[in-house]
């Protein structure tokens, strides 16, 4: 069993998991799936994120790559030119911690110096490099599973028993992310909804999410706006807002320690109430 602090400490900023935490989309990109290129600049992207954190945020992920399927790649400086920025003026503007969300270590390492405290990586520090260069930061990070890589990733996923090869993935990464020196109590284990799933995999995860949990380490689920709502509901990107509420407490209520959420003055307000039923009488 790994003994995880129930606060982790994302560059000298506190993100406490006492409480599920609520982590705040802001993509810096031309191309996200479904921001529809609203977060495109510092200009638009700071005030969003300053929003996010009056709303209820815990933390706020900039990414400057999208990886939504068919996302078109781009290089570690165009990526560094999108996201250093606003890591910089979310850093003097708000307290709370700041993810970088990347796979490249050159986007880690600039991106940890210019403030922020928490890597997210959907890639699960598989590109060469990103786990020393993770090691040496000693931020918390994200590993997610993905199976196969965003451009190719919805083209048939199949798996025999998809919590099972999930969970042995996510055991794996984390056993090579201790031993290349990352301290097991900042690792944090996302199943990656919609990457490389289909819409059964997706509900089978979040039926099971409490299977993938039996080391202690935290769960990070992102569901927000994604197209199992246009598969299971019909729903177009700017509808989803109620579906997306509705799974992130049903994430929280199987485990989920943090979530990843576009929409966050309405996740805040149903999980913490959520979470008052819960506490019990006071
Ligand atoms: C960047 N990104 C998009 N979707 C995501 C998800 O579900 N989890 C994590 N950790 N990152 C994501």
């Amino acid at each position: 069993m790994v003994a995880t602090d129930d606060v982790l400490d994302c560059n000298g900023r506190t993100l406490a998991l006492t409480r599920s935490a609520i982590m705040g989309v802001l993509n810096v990109t031309p191309d996200s799936f479904s921001d529809g290129g609203r977060s495109l600049n510092s200009v638009d992207a700071v005030p969003h994120a300053l929003e996010m954190a009056e709303a209820g945020a815990d933390i706020i992920d900039v990414g400057g790559e999208s990886t939504r399927p068919g996302a078109m790649q781009v290089s570690a400086q165009q990526e560094i030119d999108r996201v250093i920025p606003v890591i910089e003026a979310l850093h003097s503007e708000l307290a709370i911690p700041i993810s970088i969300d990347t796979s490249k270590p050159e986007v880690m390492i600039t991106a940890v110096a210019a403030g922020a405290g928490f890597i997210n990586d959907v890639r699960a520090l598989r590109e060469a490099g990103a786990i020393e260069a993770a090691a040496k930061l000693a931020v918390p990070v994200c590993l997610m599973h993905m199976l196969g890589e965003p451009r190719t990733m919805q083209n048939a996923p199949a798996y025999h028993d998809v919590v099972a090869e999930v969970g042995v993935f996510l055991e794996a990464r984390r056993t090579a992310c201790v031993e290349a020196g990352i301290d097991a109590r900042h690792i944090v284990l996302d199943p990656g909804f919609g990457f490389g799933k289909t819409v059964e995999h997706n509900l089978q995860l979040l039926r099971d999410l409490s299977a993938l949990a039996p080391l202690g380490t935290p769960l990070l689920v992102g569901l927000s706006r994604k197209s199992m709502l246009k598969a299971l509901l019909g729903l177009e990107v700017d509808e989803r807002l109620h579906g997306s509420v509705a799974l992130a407490l049903i994430a929280v209520q199987n485990g989920a320690r943090i979530v990843r959420v576009h929409d966050v003055a309405p996740t805040c307000q149903a999980i913490r109430l959520w979470e008052r039923v819960a506490a019990g009488p006071q």
